[in-house]
Formats: C-alpha cells, structure tokens, sequence
C-alpha cells in the first residue's frame, strides 16, 4: 500500500500526539495521584446538619483507620464549615465533604486536593499533608453572590 509522505506525516503526528497525552494522564493518576472525585456515597442534602459526621464538622482523630484524621467539611452558600482547622504536618488525612444547597468547588490552594461538592453526594478524599504552613481553601465553582467570600483555612503545624 503506497501512503503519501504527508499522510505519513500526519499518521505519525496522530499516534505521537496520543502517546503524548497518554503518558500525561499516567503521569497525573500514578505519580501525582491525581484520581476522580469518588461520588459514590448520597445524602440527604436537606438533612446535612442532622446526619453524622457532618452534624459535627472538623478534624476528629480516628483510630484503626489507614488515616489519623477525617476533616469533615460542610459546604453552604457561601461558608466553609469549619472556618479553620489546625492538621498536624505529616499526617494522613481523609477529607469528607458535603454540600446542603449548591454545588461548589473544595479547593485547597497550593495543594492537589480539589473536589466537587455536589448536593445529594459526599466527596471523599485521602491524602498526606506534609507541607508546613497556611493553606487557603476556596470554592473555584460559582455558587451565587458571595462565592467569592467563601474561604476556609487549613492549618499544617508541627515538624517537617
Ligand atoms: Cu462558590
């Protein structure tokens, strides 16, 4: 079979261009471990504040658990529950967040921790903190007038 060079050309591109981007995402998924939020547990988003662990947000240490933490996160048009938590560094910690109106965006800045909250469903996410200092948590999904006010606070303290 006779291919025209430029149809050689453009065949190689192709196949270059998907290895290329394969490799991109296997770098993300393995290396980083960047993984899809995992929406696979619901809620009554109406009963938030009733059904536990969000009748109670914040860091809890867990025993027996292959995590030390669970920050458990409530998100409402426009605040962070809690308004700040104070994570020792090193530790590993499952966050558990949930919306009761709309959908917003849990990001942590400077970090790769960053969910969809969606209602009816609890985002879930398990990670190791081992950076020291301040991190901002905003919400990087419109929700309404005052997304742009809607900020949380994690704290890393301790040794590195
Ligand atoms: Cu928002």
């Amino acid at each position: 079979m006779h291919l025209h060079r430029y149809e050689k050309w453009w065949l190689t591109f192709g196949t270059g261009a998907l290895v290329v981007f394969l490799v991109v995402i296997g770098i993300g998924a393995f290396h980083q471990e960047h993984q899809p939020p995992s929406s696979v547990k619901t809620i009554n988003y109406e009963q938030v504040d009733k059904i536990a662990p969000f009748n109670e947000p914040g860091l809890k240490k867990v025993a027996g658990k292959e995590w030390e933490y669970e920050l458990v996160v409530v998100a409402s048009a426009f605040y962070y529950a809690p308004v700040e938590a104070e994570i020792p560094v090193g530790s590993r910690v499952k966050i558990i967040a949930t919306t009761k109106d709309v959908v917003h965006g849990f990001e942590v800045a400077g970090t790769n921790i960053n969910m969809m909250l969606e209602p009816g469903y609890i985002s879930e996410y398990v990670t190791t903190l081992n950076k020291t200092g301040e991190f901002l948590v905003l919400c990087n999904e419109y929700c309404g007038t005052g997304h742009h006010t809607m900020k949380s606070m994690i704290k890393l303290v301790g040794d590195e």
